[in-house]
């Protein structure tokens, strides 16, 4: 056991495509870091991009059995890398939002029950009545959206209950088709948990609660009484709310860690699970978000999030519960086409590297002569629309761009996006405004300088990409302060502050106001859904 001051903290982020592990000390200092990729370390599931695309394109989902594996093999790389766990004093974590695991009768037993001898994935093979998870990738519940929509008495009665109008990826409207395609399978599940609460449970050896936060993403709980709407539960299955549990607060001690994590890798037996939450929530942690700054998340899907007081949902984006605060809020905006679409433009514009995608983008100018385009690989959340459209200076459009025009659009639009939907939530820029950037991309000078132009507002960054999971840090530092009264900012005031990464450009305002203009008129042609 470490001496008195010691101790350290674990955070753990399970995302699209990898599972993440993070340890800071008491000081706050990051002193270990390591992750499991699906496709490259667990190729036996075959999965692309930490996913499979079901024959209908629209469902989308992960093997459940491979998350567990992907833990057994990070707790061995931690392992391996001799972290000596009895120092951790709470762990937290957070998984990617909205995907849903199914516990098949008698798996809490099996939790409660995990002998050291086994692995994870030995244990809990048997354990899930339904075994490919939908992921937030999916879009395959239209139906089900407007169903649920109905009952509530319209899209915007919805979202004035649940933060949200009824979105395909969105739990609640996941389970509804569970329960419409495998009733049986349906009936036999015990528990539904979220990516993350699947995550904590397994920690926890026991079900663990759905923190409010990430429980905002599935259009089933009451975002102002924080407890499931019986409305919006009704419309989606039967016996849901058991199926769930009661919502707790996401800085909740769950308990201490399982005997099995004790055993099998020298955890502390008084190492306290702290509740997790979503990824997006987490990064809000992990970035310290102040009110007034916008926080952009670049990886597999790009979000946009604010810290908000008061909250009024609307039909785009998102509201969800403050993962830091009580009774505050945040609004979160997600753009599915990230960086699998900035990759595939850079593997298809003949740049093998991001220098290659660098170098095209260099060779044309901020506003790129007026050529501009939308590049919706998958159907996309924001806006509801699916393919590449492209447009020149005359508002016409063009099949084909140069190479070097079609990496700059890429890059453009998805910032005009990002711009005009917080726009549309509320947010101004203002003078003083920080853009504070995180996730894989952001390491990536050139997008972060057409983010600071577009925005014309410096951008800043943290000293790591991996802002979900040094957030879940924090927050499990956090859990066992909050019940002495310790609000989140203070138990992490010490933390480095973000830092400048770029300037916007002294033209940036008057090349991109006017674009960003056109940017929301030209949306209107490409769009599914008004
Ligand atoms: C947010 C969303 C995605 C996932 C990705 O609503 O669907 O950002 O959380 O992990």
């Amino acid at each position: 056991m470490a001496a008195g001051g010691d101790w350290w903290y674990l955070g753990v982020d399970l995302s699209t495509q990898q599972v993440k592990g993070m340890v800071i000390d008491d000081n706050l200092n990051v002193i270990h870091e390591t992750n499991v990729k699906f496709d490259d370390d667990l190729p036996e599931f075959g999965t692309q991009n930490g996913v499979q695309v079901q024959s209908d394109k629209l469902t989308i989902t992960t093997p459940v059995l491979l998350w567990v594996k992907a833990l057994d093999l990070l707790l061995e790389r931690m392992k391996a890398a001799n972290l000596d766990f009895s120092k951790l004093k709470s762990l937290s974590g957070s998984g990617q939002q909205h995907g849903s695991v199914y516990w098949k009768e008698g798996a809490n037993q099996t939790l409660k029950n995990m002998t050291a001898d086994r692995s994870l994935h030995q244990i809990l093979e048997s354990s899930f009545s339904v075994k490919d998870s939908p992921v937030w990738m999916d879009s395959s519940t239209t139906e089900e959206c407007r169903q649920l929509e109905k009952c509530a008495g319209g899209p915007q009665k919805l979202a004035d209950i649940t933060g949200s109008r009824a979105y395909e990826r969105f739990t609640g409207n996941q389970i509804a088709k569970i329960n419409k395609k495998y009733p049986e399978e349906y009936k036999k599940t015990e528990r539904i948990s979220l990516v993350s609460s699947f995550v904590a449970s397994i920690f926890l050896g026991n079900y663990a609660a759905i923190d409010y936060s990430d429980g905002s993403g599935m259009n089933l709980m009451d975002i102002r009484a924080h407890e499931w709407s019986q409305q919006c539960l009704n419309a989606c299955a039967p016996g849901l709310k058991e199926k769930l549990g009661d919502p707790l607060p996401s800085h909740s001690i769950l308990g201490s860690i399982s005997p099995y994590f004790v055993k099998r890798f020298g955890f502390s037996s008084e190492c306290k699970v702290i509740a997790f939450t979503g990824d997006n929530p987490a990064s809000l942690a992990g970035m310290r978000l102040q009110q007034g700054d916008i926080a952009v998340s670049l990886g597999t899907s790009d979000t946009v999030f604010l810290w908000i007081e008061d909250p009024r949902p609307t039909l785009q984006g998102h509201i969800f519960c403050n993962p830091v605060k009580s009774n505050a809020y945040m609004a979160l905006i997600c753009f599915k086409n990230g960086s699998l679409t900035r990759e595939r433009i850079r593997d298809e514009s003949g740049s093998v590297s991001w220098d290659g995608f660098t170098k095209a983008m260099k060779a044309t100018s901020p506003g790129n002569d007026g050529n501009l385009g939308f590049y919706f690989d998958v159907m996309e959340i924001t806006p509801s629309a699916i393919g590449v459209h492209r447009f020149n200076g005359q508002n016409c459009k063009v099949s084909e761009f140069s190479k070097e025009i079609e990496v700059r659009a890429v890059v453009e639009s998805q910032a005009l996006a990002k711009r005009a939907y917080a726009e549309k939530l509320g947010y101004k820029v203002l003078k003083g405004t920080r853009v504070l950037a995180t996730g894989g991309a952001s390491t990536n000078l050139d997008i972060l300088q057409v983010l600071a132009d577009v925005f014309n507002a410096p951008v800043y960054t943290i000293d790591t990409a991996n802002s979900a999971c040094l957030g879940c840090a924090y927050r499990a530092k956090h859990g066992l302060e909050a019940v002495l009264g310790q609000s989140f900012a203070n138990s992490v005031k010490m933390a480095a502050s973000p830092k400048l990464a770029v300037n916007p450009i002294c033209e940036a305002d008057k090349i991109y106001c006017p674009i960003v203009a056109r940017y929301q008129e030209l949306e209107k042609l490409v769009r599914n859904r008004s």
